[in-house]
């Protein structure tokens, strides 16, 4: 994504970013001087007052409390700061759509005049289509004469039917025949298109709730035009008090505003951009995710995630000898036990995993690795010796139940561990002397794997049941080791 939309703010960050590179240590006072410069920088790129001082509070409050990595500049530490909290100053944020069956699903597009609303029908009818769903557009804006034409060409252009009665000015009427014409057709998504006004009106919220509870839409979208800067940000904040709006759409990313709507209006509303229009086109329209738009306002992705490879707690020696040993084929369990307890302090396996490139879109949602599968891989490492934890392949079915009994789990759970430990270690062994892009196929392949159950550590554990019926010897046994 390029836009020019954050570009100055951009600039700006980057100029207070380098102003501290080199200084030995983060302290408060030269924090407290870089907060009054971000200060300024947010209030240049529109964003609101009070949204800008909390902001600088609460990364101030980080940075003071942030444990300084040995490896790690404190520029490159403050940008991680500021990344995390752009990405909670815009989120969180789920642009899925809640798709009801029986249908139709109603999404209702709500917004001022010229913001972008029936454009934005027509693109997200189009992203539906490629979603193989069936939407239909209903042309519930009778104020303006051409409004029904101008769906119509659009539906025309994006081949989605659209649904429109000519003679009246309910528009409660046309969207609820739109529905039941949806449902006799079988169109499984309707997507209203309702008139604007130029100025919050009482006629023009009067007629929205009106249609709103008439239809129950599953999602109603507020359309706001970022080039209205603070203005889109008091719209969305008014229409949020008369109708349950679900999430903001900004059109007009492709502008070079200065942004601050994008950064202000959940704070300020509490509900979250999902979708942006990034130009006329009806194929510009993008699910919105605060950490892309973060990570390109500071426009510093390599710093980020060497970041996050120093707070992985791995110092670039521990980097390159694991590099190296994965190079060589001599990545043992130990070092295998090592990443699993170095993850665990990250947080879950799933969000672990989504950081490998390829494998973020093929998470299935439902994917959740729990603690317990990692306790149990855990616990039947720990039971091995080092030998066996060096060289896996020496454990013999003999082994493999003295493991198992230590480890309170079932034996077939040790064998699929060393198998899949295996396919891991090949893996690496591939991975590592690969460019950066290679890397990024195999992950690809990695994942699509483990997708179909075949080799990623998926470690199918015995119940804590098992773990009970431990002899007293063993236990004792096991506290010893
Ligand atoms: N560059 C750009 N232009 C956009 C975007 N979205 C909409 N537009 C343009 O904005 C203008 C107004 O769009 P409409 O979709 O007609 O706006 P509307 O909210 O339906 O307007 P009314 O029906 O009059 O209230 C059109 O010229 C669109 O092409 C966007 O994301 N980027
Ligand atoms: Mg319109």
């Amino acid at each position: 994504m390029a836009f020019a939309m954050f570009d100055s703010l951009s600039n700006r960050l980057g100029g207070i970013f380098r102003g501290i590179r080199g200084r030995g240590r983060i302290t408060e006072e030269n924090v407290a001087e870089m907060m009054r410069e971000i200060r300024t920088a947010l209030l240049e790129a529109d964003v609101h007052l009070d949204v800008a001082r909390q902001f600088c509070d609460e990364v101030q409050e980080q940075a003071i409390g942030a444990e300084v990595i040995k490896t790690l500049q404190p520029d490159q530490l403050m940008v991680k700061i500021v990344h995390d909290e752009l990405v909670e100053l815009m989120g969180p944020v789920d642009p899925k759509i809640p798709f009801v069956t029986p249908g139709p699903t109603v999404l209702l597009m709500a917004g001022l005049q010229g913001s972008g609303k029936t454009t934005t029908c027509a693109k997200m009818a189009k992203m539906l289509l490629a979603r193989a769903k069936r939407p239909m557009m209903v042309a519930a804006d009778l104020k303006r004469p051409a409004a029904i034409d101008q769906l119509e060409t659009l539906g025309q252009q994006t081949g989605v039917p659209v649904y429109a009665e000519r003679g009246h000015q309910n528009a409660v009427k046309v969207s609820r025949n739109g529905i039941s014409h949806a449902r006799k057709t079988d169109r499984d998504v309707v997507i209203l298109d309702t008139a604007g006004r130029l100025a919050i009106d009482e006629e023009l919220m009067g007629e929205l709730s009106k249609v709103a509870s008439a239809c129950s839409p599953q999602q109603i979208y507020l359309v706001i035009d970022a080039m209205t800067g603070q203005d889109a940000v008091n719209t969305a904040k008014a229409f949020n008090e008369r109708l349950e709006l679900d999430g903001v759409i900004l059109t007009k990313f492709d502008s070079d505003t200065r942004g601050g709507a994008a950064l202000t209006v959940k704070r300020i509303t509490g509900k979250p951009i999902k979708f942006i229009g990034t130009g006329e086109k009806l194929e510009a329209l993008e699910e919105f995710h605060p950490d892309r738009i973060a990570g390109r306002i500071l426009g510093m992705g390599d710093i980020l995630s060497l970041v996050e490879q120093a707070q992985q707690q791995y110092t670039v020696e521990e980097q390159q000898k694991l590099e190296a040993k994965m190079a060589k084929g001599r990545f043992t369990l130990d070092d295998f036990l090592g990443q699993l307890r170095k993850m665990r302090k990250m947080g879950s396996m799933k969000d672990m995993l989504k950081k490998i490139p390829g494998m973020s879109g093929m998470m299935p949602d439902d994917m959740e690795m729990d603690d317990g599968e990692l306790t149990r891989i855990e616990a039947a490492i720990l039971s091995m010796t080092p030998r066996e934890r060096e060289d896996p392949k020496i454990i013999g079915a003999s082994r493999r139940r003295r493991i198992a009994r230590g480890a309170g789990v079932e034996q077939q759970d040790v064998s699929s561990l060393v198998k899949q430990f295996d396919t891991m270690r090949k893996m690496m062994t591939q991975m590592a002397g690969k460019s950066m892009l290679q890397r990024m196929k195999m992950g690809t392949q990695l994942s699509q794997m483990a997708m179909s159950g075949k080799a990623m550590p998926r470690f199918k554990g015995s119940t804590k049941g098992t773990r009970r019926q431990l002899s007293k010897r063993d236990r004792r046994k096991r506290r010893k080791r």
